[in-house]
Formats: C-alpha cells, structure tokens, sequence
C-alpha cells in the first residue's frame, strides 16, 4: 500500500477547520503518512490547503478522490450528511477510512454501513472520537478498570463551547456536541446505553427562539449507570469539558486545565482566564495527532485503531434518541439492532 519512500498516501475529503487540521497534522506531524488528495465542495479552499502540502493534488469529486490510484487510505471531514456515501465508497474499494464524527447522520444507515463492513474481511472504519486518545480520558479509563475507585456508579460531564451559530439548534447541541459524551460514557462505563432524557432550563440570552441553551441530558446504560451531561453551547467562556467519575470506592475528575479557572462575560466582551482552553482544536490537539499517528499505523497494514463502525452506529442510536427526547421532554430508549 504505501508509496516508495514508504509513505501511506492519504486523500482528505472536506478541509474545513477539522479536515484542514488533520490535513496539516498529516503532512507535517504523522509519521509514515502524506497527503497526496485534497477534496473539498469549495475549490478555492481545497487549493488553498492543497497549496500548504507539497506533493498533493486537488480533486474535486470526493468518490473520484477515494478510487484514485495514489489514495491508500481516507480522512473523511466533510458534511455529515455525506458520510454515508463517503465511507461506504471506502468499503467498496477495500480501504481504511478514518471518518470524522457523525459516522452518518442517522442510526439507520450508520447500521448499514455496519453491516456492509461486517461483510468484509476485516474492520475498515474507525470513527473520530478523539477523546479516547486524551491522556486523561485514557488515564480515567484505566483507572475503572484498575477497580480502584469500586464499582463505576455516575459520571458528571460538562460540556461548554465559548459560543454558536444561529443554526446551531437543540438538536445539534445533542448530534454534533453530546455525541462526545455518548461516546465517552459507553467507552468508559463499557457497557451501551439504554435511555436517554433531557431537561430544557432557561436559556441563555441569545438562544433562537424555541431552542434551549444550556441543556441537561441524562444517559442512562444497560447496567442501570447514569451519566449527567451539561451541555452549553453559547457559554460565552471558553471551551470547558469536565467529566467526573463516582465510583463505589471514590471519585476522579478530569478536564480542569491548569490553575485557578474563572470565566466571566462582562460589558466589554467575554472574560476568561488563561487557563482555558479557547476551542476545541486547541484543547484536543494532542489527542487528534495521536488518533491519526494510530490510524495511520494501523492503515499501513490494512486495517484500523480505534473506535470503530459500531461506536458510530451505536452514537448514532443514542442521538437519534436525544434529538427525539428534546422534543417530548419524555425519557426514551435506545433500541439497537444486533451486533452481529
Ligand atoms: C464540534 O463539532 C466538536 O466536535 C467539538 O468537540 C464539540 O465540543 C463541539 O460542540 C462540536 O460542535
């Protein structure tokens, strides 16, 4: 698969502010890789990012870029609304694929594709839950394990985003915000969820009418383990995202960045100390570079590491739950297909 100089060549479809990202971490950072296609719906943006990376190509059509001959493997960052397409392209050609999450925007066709790649011979997909190479999550994961801290009981996660489009609705709060914490609590409780409810307070001023801003959302799990997420996309303060363990034997809590943090929103703008992270490229940076260093060295031999295709399925499951559970202010559960 790789190249001469022994490189895996990589085409990265959509290079908005994530693609362009993990396209720039490709050709500069990851080892064994290179970016040899640029894709993008917006010519001027894919040349611009084409033009950073020597040796890469624009090709406009995305199905074109991943069955190209100099394309050993894909990064997927466009649109949800196009991964279903995108990946399952992928699978047809027999390459990995790293899809950036939704793996596809609904639980129906997420489950296709699982069941596409469960024809394969061996997994192809693996999904960008970046949390999962965070030291910290890492770190909290090992210690559940360890058993240390007793039996898992509760997680208490905090979600903020310094702030959010207009069209940055309720329910994207849940597919495109929570669907982290979906991830996070099925990967650390290792168990699936089984409810979901959510409970609308107040909102911020500046929420669109009839959306919520902050939310708090309960995931319930299969085991009877409850995680609270607060999700609070126009926070106006940084980019803040806390998850507590409560175990049977003690607790543990990650996410709180360095020192001190206060945050204010004052008359002059928004206030936040240093110690905050500002986005969350930046407070993940370290877990993204990680994510494609072991795609990319699983990819090389073929396959993938990391979350996989069911994880997206499954995040898909929940969120579809979510969204509905925004809408009725009901608790509802999450049915899944079966795994195999
Ligand atoms: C964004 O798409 C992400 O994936 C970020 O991690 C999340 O914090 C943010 O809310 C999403 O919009």
């Amino acid at each position: 698969m790789p190249d001469q100089q022994g490189d895996l060549r990589l085409a990265v479809i959509g290079v908005g502010v994530m693609g362009a990202f993990h396209a720039d971490r490709l050709s500069r950072v990851v080892r064994g890789a290179r970016v040899s296609v640029v894709s993008d719906a917006r010519a001027e943006q894919a040349e611009l990012i084409a033009g950073k990376i020597t040796g890469s190509r624009v090709e406009p059509d995305p199905l074109a870029a991943i069955g190209a001959d100099d394309v050993d493997a894909v990064v997927i960052a466009s649109p949800g609304r196009f991964h279903a397409e995108q990946v399952a392209a992928c699978l047809d050609r027999g390459i990995p694929v790293l899809a950036e999450k939704p793996l596809t925007t609904d639980a129906e066709s997420a489950y296709r594709i699982v069941r596409q790649e469960a024809a394969l011979p061996s997994p192809l997909i693996q999904v960008g839950f970046m949390r999962r190479f965070d030291t910290e999550y890492v770190k909290l994961r090992e210690l559940i394990s360890s058993g240390d801290f007793g039996e898992p009981l509760l997680l208490h996660c905090v979600h903020r985003n310094p702030g959010a489009r207009p069209e940055f609705d309720s329910s994207m709060m849940i597919t495109d915000s929570v669907v982290h914490e979906v991830d996070v609590v099925r990967f650390l409780f290792g168990e699936e969820i089984s409810s979901v409810q959510v409970i609308r307070p107040t909102a911020t001023p500046g929420t669109p009418d009839g959306q919520s801003d902050p939310m708090l959302v309960l995931l319930t799990t299969e085991g009877g383990r409850v995680a609270t997420v607060e999700i609070f996309a126009r926070s106006g303060a940084g980019y803040q995202v806390r998850t507590e363990l409560v175990g049977s034997a003690g607790s543990a809590l990650i996410g709180l960045d360095r020192g001190m943090i206060t945050t204010e929103r004052g008359a002059a703008g928004v206030g936040r100390s240093e110690a905050i992270a500002p986005n969350f490229i930046e407070r993940f940076a370290t877990a993204y570079t990680t994510e494609l260093q072991r795609f990319v060295d699983a990819a090389r031999d073929g396959g993938i590491d990391g979350p996989g295709a069911w994880d997206g399925y499954a995040a898909a499951a929940v969120c579809e739950a979510g969204v509905e559970a925004v809408r009725t202010g009901e608790r509802v559960p999450v049915r899944l297909q079966p795994r195999s």
